[in-house]
């Protein structure tokens, strides 16, 4: 098994002849039937597959409105004289998604006779963000390729885009972000604009949109003006006619995700204007055309010395209620960047007349690519569960960016793709937890991180519950294991320069503060950790009241976001009573040693799984032990160099000396950005 079915592993029973039927044709519905016929082994009625608009089923008196346009019921019922299990919506996406549904709850062991299964979105846009260049190189990559075949397209469709759109929709991802949001302008010329309409061909039967990430400057690039000012009429008429030409390719598509005036992309900043007045030009041109823009608010610049955690805030915060009704604000869950443990970005919540949706990734690039096992479920979970207090207590994330806080219908939730051309599409199996993890997360923000691990486990492993156990518990303490023998107790950042790939808290010579990981760790003789309270950079302020409060108290803190907000001498006393020097070497022996543990309980599994992915697992998980020893070595080799500290008893000392681990050189690491 090389895991290219991913937890959707046919059924390839010819016997099993099911009685499946639809109600009414479409390409949807037809795919649907299809999927229910390749995936299940057994119903004991038959299935019969309708939108709730079919006549046969105004007796039944289906919901209609509380599904919306993607929900669906999945139950027994009684049509024209027969019991059947019916899936319906009010759409054929519905249905699709009731398909899909039906099949996980036969997968992982729900009894279909009494089936009763009533579900709809509660965020808006589901999309996966694929940082996918045109010379098929993927940014932070780490699973080969680029998936889409620029070269090939738009005349060869690849069947392998067929089989990721059904793993997308069998999540109910309903969007999917092309091109990488570094932009190049190539990817709105007519030639590229035809390949993606190709991909949306692909796609849309499965209830897919397509969107483009556009770069800022392409009317300069590809239109030969002289301006990108987004208040200039020739600018947006540009961008106006640009849109037309995509629709007329592509009907349904879905809009544009831009990255602006950050890291070198140009923005509207360039012409003194304001984030909104770019995105609001941008979101005229798609507008007739229903379409969106997912404008980042990821922006961090050179010219400010400000503590870099607050500078999203301080740019955005003044633009609330300034935004066209048809843009989202795409923030990530934390302030900085993507990393193994951030608090919760304080723009949710700040932001109340604005749409806000949230960025996180799923490809790792701070959690060791793809050769290190972390399961992101809870890190996805902690920024979702996290309260804002914007409107009192209750004022989760989750509530935020599903628009039931601020009453916004648009709602959206991106995950940056782990997704290539490898046979496992992911770079591991346990990566592909991730990918599911995401989609079903978008789906209902409140899902519980351990029961999709448990779902997504008995769907790609089979149902053997010995195999499940393990699986979930080795995937529950994964990313606690990386974030503790890469930062813990709040400390971030401290990874190796350009491709972010093992430890290098001691790196202090990069062109801007910002890029190096002394500025995040501010670690000298007498303590570590970064002061953003009242007497640092206080960035506590931009929370609510409640939050900062909190957050302003070291005692009040968080152990787990300890750092992040406080510096604190080394011989801080924790709640434990222990030292804070203490505790951070419990921390990182703690990592190792949950690692470790993930390769005993995986030994256990060896007779439960096929040796394809047993073994390639079992490799991986070595390599992240030997790493996670090298994180921890080279930290605490670093720590003792600048403390002078000895290691409690017990704890080993580093393997080799901090000169050894700084000479340490990279020639070349996967998906760094070109
Ligand atoms: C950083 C990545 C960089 C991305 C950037 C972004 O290192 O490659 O371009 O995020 O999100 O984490 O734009």
């Amino acid at each position: 098994n090389d895991g290219y079915e991913l937890w959707l592993p046919p059924a390839n029973d010819p016997a099993a002849n099911l009685d499946i039927a639809t109600l009414g044709t479409g390409a949807t519905l037809d795919i649907a039937a299809g999927e229910l016929h390749r995936d299940l082994a057994t119903a004991p009625l038959p299935i019969l597959l309708a939108t709730n608009l079919r006549p046969e089923l105004a007796a039944l008196k289906l919901p209609g409105a509380a599904l919306g346009r993607e929900g669906y019921v999945v139950r027994r019922a009684t049509v024209a004289g027969r019991a059947v299990i019916l899936v319906s919506g009010n759409t054929e996406t519905g249905v699709l998604y009731g398909a899909f549904a039906l099949i996980r709850a036969a997968r992982t062991g729900a009894d279909l006779t009494t089936i009763a299964l009533q579900s709809a979105p509660k965020v808006a846009v589901r999309v996966l963000d694929h940082w996918d260049n045109l010379d098929g190189s993927v940014e932070r990559g780490y699973a080969g390729a680029s998936l889409w075949n620029w070269w090939e397209l738009p005349d060869y469709k690849d069947p392998r885009y067929t089989d990721y759109a059904r793993a997308d929709a069998s999540l109910g991802i309903n969007g999917v972000v092309l091109n990488n949001v570094n932009a190049k302008p190539d990817s709105l010329t007519p030639r590229y604009i035809a390949k993606a309409a190709a991909l949306a061909d692909v796609f849309r039967p499965w209830g897919i949109k397509v969107y483009l990430s556009a770069r800022f400057s392409a009317p300069i690039e590809l239109g030969g003006l002289k301006t990108a000012d987004p208040l200039d009429p020739a600018v947006a008429a540009w961008w106006k006619a640009k849109a037309d030409e995509i629709y007329r390719a592509i009907p349904d598509f879905g809009g544009f995700l831009v990255k602006a005036n950050s890291e070198g992309q140009p923005g509207p900043r360039d012409y003194h204007r304001s984030h909104a007045e770019g995105a609001n030009m941008l979101a005229a041109a798609l507008k007739p055309h229903g379409g969106i823009v997912m404008w980042r608010a990821f922006v961090y610049a050179e010219s400010d010395p400000d503590d870099r955690a607050k500078q999203a805030y301080t740019e955005f915060h003044p633009l609330d209620g300034k935004f066209a009704d048809n843009v989202l604000v795409q923030v990530k869950n934390g302030a900085i960047d993507f990393q193994p443990r951030e608090p919760f970005h304080p723009l949710f919540g700040a932001m109340p007349r604005t749409p806000i949706m949230l960025e996180l990734q799923i490809t790792k690039e701070y959690l060791g690519f793809a050769t290190h096992l972390a399961y992101l479920g809870p890190l996805f979970s902690e920024v979702l569960e996290a309260d804002t207090y914007a409107r009192g207590k209750g004022s989760t994330v989750a509530k935020v960016i599903d628009g039931t806080l601020d009453h916004h219908a648009l709602s959206g939730m991106a995950g940056v793709a782990n997704i290539g051309r490898d046979r496992d599409w992911s770079g591991s199996t346990f990566n592909q937890a991730n990918w599911y993890a995401f989609g079903r997360l978008a789906w209902d923000p409140d899902l519980s991180p351990e029961a999709i691990a448990r779902e997504w486990a008995q769907q790609t492993f089979g149902p053997d519950p010995r195999l499940a156990d393990i699986a979930v518990k080795m995937m529950m303490q994964s990313r606690e294991a990386v974030v503790d023998y890469t930062g813990p107790l709040g400390l971030a950042h401290l990874m190796g320069t350009g491709h972010h790939y093992g430890p290098g808290p001691w790196i202090k010579d990069l062109a801007r503060p910002e890029w190096n990981p002394v500025y995040y760790h501010r670690a000298d003789a007498s303590g570590i950790g970064f002061d953003r309270t009242r007497t640092g950079s206080n960035a506590i302020a931009q929370y609510s009241p409640e939050v900062a409060r909190r957050l302003a108290d070291p005692r009040t803190t968080p152990e787990s976001e300890l750092l992040w907000f406080h510096h604190l001498p080394w011989d801080w006393k924790m709640n434990s009573g222990e030292t804070l020097w203490h505790a951070l070497v419990a921390h990182y022996d703690q990592g190792v040693a949950s690692v470790a543990a993930m390769q005993a309980e995986w030994d256990e599994a060896r007779p439960l799984v096929d040796p394809e992915r047993w073994q390639k697992t079992a490799t991986f998980l070595a390599i992240q032990h030997r790493e996670a020893q090298w994180w921890r070595d080279a930290s605490l080799a670093y720590w003792m160099s600048l403390n002078h500290l000895p290691l409690p008893a017990g704890s080993a000392a580093p393997a080799h000396s901090l000169d050894w681990y700084e000479a340490q050189q990279f020639p070349w690491a996967p998906g760094q950005a070109r």
